[in-house]
């Protein structure tokens, strides 16, 4: 058995196989539909919908995929090691085939002509093709594509009704009409697109609808990672079916083993995947032992919803986490979790200075807590607090740094420095701690003058050297605090 396909309509089962014919030592391919009157515990009824008597196939080149579309169903059939059937209207071979789900042709298929009765050609969708193991749906362009291997080099194309791919033996065949030829092959076996039409997009990312994953098998029972193949890759294509990006490393083996990726399906809560032999094989390629794995997304992993996974951003650095809490620190701050009251993108808490608020009322008043915590180097280094109601540029050179306030006639640092650690601000003058972190409180008395709404303080320190003769080592951040009646 190499294909399946279940129709929602009836849930029965339709199975492509090879069976041994009647008549001869060859092998004989077939469809069959499976029904079940028990909910698909037991089969009620097996029948084979469509026999393809001397058409014989072997261990690859077979039928494969098996896809219904519409009520109708696709059938490819590999072209049974014999290049010529391919070209060959005559022959269901090395074509892409469109029957009814009783197994007769489709009238609607190309070349369909019941006068002079129904042979393979009747079934012919499209020819041409050489090995086409992968084919699905793509919901938004209502095409369907095909992965199909070749000699040395493997073709990914979207199926056009009654087109010839033109596999004629050679390799260079296997370019005509491809979005994306592999060479040297890489052996793509199946096809999904990740799209709301199927089970709502797979719980996948908004970014990802559309997209195309391919399993690409690579050699045959290759041990450990492979530079061809063993991986799922990932393909963005444009509205019309043209290939934008791709192959993208989507998933990579990375074990010790033999398994590959084959078999593949998108699902309600991700794409489902096969192992083509046992990963810890050690028995030969025909033990049993492979797995069915599954590859999800959650929100929880992708707090941006950009299509990457957040830890995999951050260990590759294409977003930073300042804060340390495995979240990439645009998604702190976008969820509230994080502030960025100096506005430069990145968590306070990554800064020198952060504060509880950036905005008081004059008519309620509030305290503003003002937390420091500098590298820890500055253990136990001297503080200074400060503020300025005329703004951050060009800032105050001290002692060569440059803080980021104005500080020359500057009213609000006057007022600070009269009032330095006594009613109006607390603790804004001191020694940090073991820790390197000190708080201080500015005190906004409630009925404040009014005449003040409007202005926008900022508030920065320094840090001294008390060994260098209290020398300024330090200038942080500024932060602003606005004045609201
Ligand atoms: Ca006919
Ligand atoms: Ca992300
Ligand atoms: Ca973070
Ligand atoms: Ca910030």
């Amino acid at each position: 058995m190499t294909g399946i396909a279940v129709d929602p309509a009836s849930g029965d089962l339709f199975v492509a196989r090879l069976a041994r014919s009647a008549t001869s030592s060859n092998n004989e391919p077939g469809i069959v539909r499976l029904s079940s009157s028990d909910g698909g515990r037991t089969s009620s009824s097996r029948v084979t919908i469509l026999n393809m008597p001397g058409e014989w196939q072997g261990q690859s080149h077979q039928i494969s995929n098996l896809e219904i579309v519409g009520g109708r169903l696709y059938a490819h059939m590999g072209d049974g090691f014999d290049s010529a059937t391919a070209q060959n209207l005559s022959s269901f071979r090395g074509k892409i085939l469109c029957l009814e789900l009783s197994g007769a042709a489709a009238p609607t298929n190309p070349f369909y002509d019941i006068v002079n009765g129904i042979t393979a050609r009747d079934y012919v969708w499209c020819y041409g093709v050489r090995n086409p193991f992968g084919g699905a749906l793509r919901a938004a362009d209502g095409f369907r594509y095909v992965v199909e291997n070749g000699p040395s080099i493997d073709r990914f194309a979207r199926l056009v009704q009654g087109r010839n791919y033109l596999w004629n033996g050679s390799d260079q065949s296997m370019s005509n009409f491809a979005l994306y030829t592999w060479n040297p092959a890489s052996g793509p076996v199946n096809l999904a697109f990740v799209q709301p039409e199927s089970f709502g997009g797979s719980g996948y990312p908004a970014a990802k609808q559309g997209h195309a994953y391919v399993t690409e098998s690579g050699a045959t029972y290759a041990t450990g990672p492979q530079s061809i193949g063993k991986k799922i890759t990932e393909w963005v294509l444009d509205a019309n079916g043209n290939r934008v990006a791709g192959p993208i490393p989507f998933v990579e083996y990375v074990g010790a083993g033999q398994a590959t990726a084959v078999g593949l399906a998108a699902g309600p809560d991700g794409l489902y995947f096969t192992e083509l032999y046992r990963d810890a094989g050690g028995s030969g390629p025909t033990i049993a032992g492979a797995r069915l794995l599954r590859v999800r997304f959650s929100s929880r992993d992708d707090c941006d919803g950009n299509g990457l996974h957040d830890a995999c951003e951050i260990a590759t650095g294409s977003q930073p986490d300042c804060n340390g809490n495995s979240f990439p620190d645009g998604c702190d701050l976008a969820s509230g979790r994080s502030r960025d009251y100096d506005r430069n993108g990145r968590p306070d808490e990554c800064e020198a200075l952060s504060a509880d608020r950036d905005e008081v009322s004059l008519a309620q008043g509030a305290q503003v807590r003002f937390s420091l915590h500098p590298d820890l180097a500055n253990a136990g280094r001297p503080y200074f607090l400060i503020g300025s109601a005329s703004g951050t540029q060009p800032g105050t050179v001290l002692d060569g740094l440059t803080l980021p306030l104005n500080l020359v006639g500057d009213e609000w640092f006057r007022q600070i420095v009269l009032t330095t650690n006594s009613g109006l601000f607390q603790s804004n003058f001191g020694n940090l701690d073991g820790a390197a972190r000190a708080s201080a409180t500015l005190l906004v008395p409630p009925s404040s003058d009014p005449i003040l709404a409007g202005i926008t303080l900022h508030h920065a320190y320094v840090l001294f050297d008390p060994a260098n003769f209290y020398a300024i080592t330090f200038a942080s951040n500024a932060l602003p605090l606005r004045l609201t009646p």
